[in-house]
């Protein structure tokens, strides 16, 4: 560890403070990263963190023979809403090979073709709140909007249901619940200078909005239930209804087992969380990025006039046939990997790159979004976007292991073809049907919760004739 660099200044109780603040953790860490290497350590409210962004280190980090997810951090203190769930499972523990198991089909080819009448019955209200903004000239709140809309796809496609995200003037007590306990968790994650009876007060409310989520799920449960599993597809068969029926109906195709009621609430709630925030956050900073470069936009524009033509209602077929609006995608997600890292610790001692020793248990932070930015792999044009980097060629001539929004091995991101099949949609949608305009001298600012965000990102419209 002694040889791992870190910050010059260290201060005996608050650790590596110079220069670090609550609100951007993450971009500090890229700050670090640049000047200190490929791997470094900082310490930070009492502990001592390692982070590694090296393409090489990360490439021997994910080696699933050696290393595998560690639950820790941001992810931890997840647990007392989401639990054994898929994404805070710890390895060991046996409801997560069984959830995966019984709900991987549910993100099938199949399932997927499913899903994407429902997303463009969400993204038809999404256009009808954008057309009204237009007609009034008004500017519209791009990572609220992206928010509403993520969150009503997977309500929908998961699970039938519907929170009116586009028809209310305040969030659902739902999403009030779920954004006042992920605030809870970060502030587990990173302390804050908080007075003991605030402290009791936030923790009284966190019980509170627990209850919360899970009553609202156990009563829709008991909705499904009652109605002999009918999730939106034609009731009978495998991998016709949503990802409710699969969690209260399959069973494990080797043995036999179902998924405990428990067990089911935390799995809805980790769905509706994990599958929303990311999504909503890569859409607006594709949003952000084609407002701002209009050669992009014009380019990516003409591909989906020339695929889809004028047909109303893409098929599910004509998504991924959108290859420029997928590059678009996948640069935003290269400069602001809206999951900013994942964790991973060694199964056995070994040697991290060949110089590093650690411990079975150890375990370091990939900080994707500067893995991301690695001068030896993207060039000394790495702070560029240029969604070109994403064409075959370039991608083939590219290491393994460099493009990691999705995290990596066994438990890497199980929604990413669902996030990315939504995605390409939605963008496909947005720019057939206007175009973007950004606020003058608006300068990207992005905020760190969970996920990262575009802070305050609004843009124009100007609704296109030519088009549908
Ligand atoms: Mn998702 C795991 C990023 C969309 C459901 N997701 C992960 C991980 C990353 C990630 C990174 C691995 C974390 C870790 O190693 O600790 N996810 C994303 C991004 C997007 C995204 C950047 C959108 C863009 N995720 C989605 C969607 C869903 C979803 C959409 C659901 C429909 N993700 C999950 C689940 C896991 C996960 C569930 C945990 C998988 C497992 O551990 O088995």
């Amino acid at each position: 560890l002694h040889r791992i660099p870190h910050p010059p200044y260290r201060l005996p109780l608050l650790g590596d403070v110079v220069g670090a603040s609550r609100r951007t953790p993450m971009q500090d860490s890229l700050r670090y990263a640049r000047r200190l290497g490929p791997i470094f350590r900082r310490r930070a409210f009492g502990k001592e963190f390692v982070f590694v962004w090296g393409a090489a280190l990360a490439a021997d980090l994910a080696d699933e023979a050696r290393f595998a997810k560690h639950v820790g951090l941001g992810v931890a203190n997840l647990r007392p809403v989401a639990g054994d769930g898929l994404f805070t499972a710890y390895n060991h523990e046996p409801n997560w090979q069984l959830a995966h198991d019984v709900l991987a089909p549910g993100f099938s080819r199949e399932a997927m073709a499913g899903y994407h009448v429902m997303m463009l019955d969400v993204a038809a209200r999404l256009t009808g709140h954008w057309d009204l903004a237009e007609a009034s000239g008004r500017a519209v709140d791009v990572p609220g909007d992206m928010t509403k809309l993520t969150l009503e796809t997977i309500a929908r496609t998961g699970f039938g249901h519907d929170f009116g995200s586009f028809e209310r003037s305040r969030l659902h007590p739902f999403v009030t619940a779920m954004v006042g306990t992920l605030g809870y968790a970060r502030l587990n994650t990173v302390p804050a200078p908080l007075a003991p009876w605030l402290l009791r007060d936030a923790s009284r409310r966190n019980a509170a909005d627990i209850a919360h989520l899970n009553r609202t799920v156990d009563d829709l449960v008991r909705e499904r239930r009652a109605n002999g599993g009918t999730g939106g597809g034609t009731g009978s068969g495998s991998g016709s209804g949503d990802l409710l029926d699969r969690m209260l109906e399959t069973a494990h195709p080797r043995t036999g087992e179902r998924l405990s009621p428990q067990n089911v609430r935390r799995q809805v709630i980790t769905f509706l969380v994990a599958g929303h925030e990311t999504t909503s956050g890569a859409l607006s900073f594709a949003l952000h990025y084609l407002a701002q470069h209009p050669d992009v936009a014009a380019r990516a524009r003409a591909e989906v006039d020339r695929v889809w033509g004028d047909t109303e209602a893409p098929g599910y077929e004509q998504v991924a046939k959108l290859r420029y609006v997928r590059r678009v995608l996948d640069e935003s997600l290269r400069l602001w990997p809206t999951a900013p890292g994942f964790a991973r610790e060694a199964r056995e001692d070994t040697v991290l790159g060949g110089t590093h020793p650690m411990r079975r248990g150890a375990w370091a932070l990939v900080l994707t979004g500067m893995l991301h930015r690695d001068p030896e792999v993207w060039g000394a044009d790495a702070e560029r976007f240029d969604p070109d980097r994403f064409d075959a060629k370039a991608v083939r001539s590219r290491a393994p292991h460099t493009f990691k929004p999705f995290g990596t091995g066994a438990r890497a991101c199980i929604g990413r073809q669902f996030a990315l099949h939504e995605a390409t949609l939605v963008l496909g949608l947005l720019l057939r049907r206007y175009e973007l305009r950004p606020e003058p001298g608006y300068e990207l600012r992005v905020t760190e919760r969970l996920t990262l965000m575009p802070e305050g990102l609004r843009l124009h419209l100007v609704r296109r004739t030519a088009a549908a």
